[in-house]
């Protein structure tokens, strides 16, 4: 029975959003294909708690839906670990990997990346807001305004240097 379930985690059901999350030394980049195609950049807030947990800008999903995670490296391997939702999976420059979840409470979600990646890979945590339908659909028309509007607002393009 457990080979079968290792096999059907692999499976992924028709999702209601996809989202294809970057690694990169060190932090993360979340990108909404279905919405606009906005993305932006989520680097570790030193100022919030839970301390190396929180993030400035967090991946935010609605509640009860089935979301696909596709992931990939920009410079050197990474990996995209939330344990509350069983995902784990390796963020490969040069290759598209995908899981999925769906989160059946709304609430804050915590991963880190779980892959050594150099200097600062303790220090670029996956922060995952799950929010209503209502509350989404709100978040998607701000997040619209302030990520896509200017490109020049994420922090790659901004030239920034890590924390
Ligand atoms: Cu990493």
């Amino acid at each position: 029975p457990s080979f079968r379930l290792l096999f059907q985690q692999l499976d992924v059901p028709k999702a209601d959003l996809t989202v294809k999350v970057t690694g990169k030394q060190w932090y993360w980049s979340y990108a909404y294909p279905d919405n606009g195609k906005f993305e932006f950049d989520s680097l570790m807030a030193q100022d919030k708690q839970p301390r190396l947990l929180g993030v400035d800008n967090e991946m935010v999903v609605p509640v009860n839906k089935v979301i696909r995670v596709q992931t990939t490296g920009a410079d050197v391997i990474h990996a995209f670990a939330v344990p509350s939702f069983g995902i784990k999976i390796d963020s490969i420059p040069g290759r598209l990997n995908e899981t999925w979840f769906k989160a059946t409470k709304t609430g804050m979600y915590y991963g880190q990346c779980s892959e050594l990646c150099g200097k600062d890979h303790a220090f670029m945590p996956i922060a995952v807001k799950v929010v209503s339908d209502q509350e989404f659909a709100a978040w998607l028309e701000a997040a619209k305004k302030k990520y896509a509007t200017n490109p020049a607002n994420t922090y790659a393009s901004a030239g920034g240097q890590a924390a």
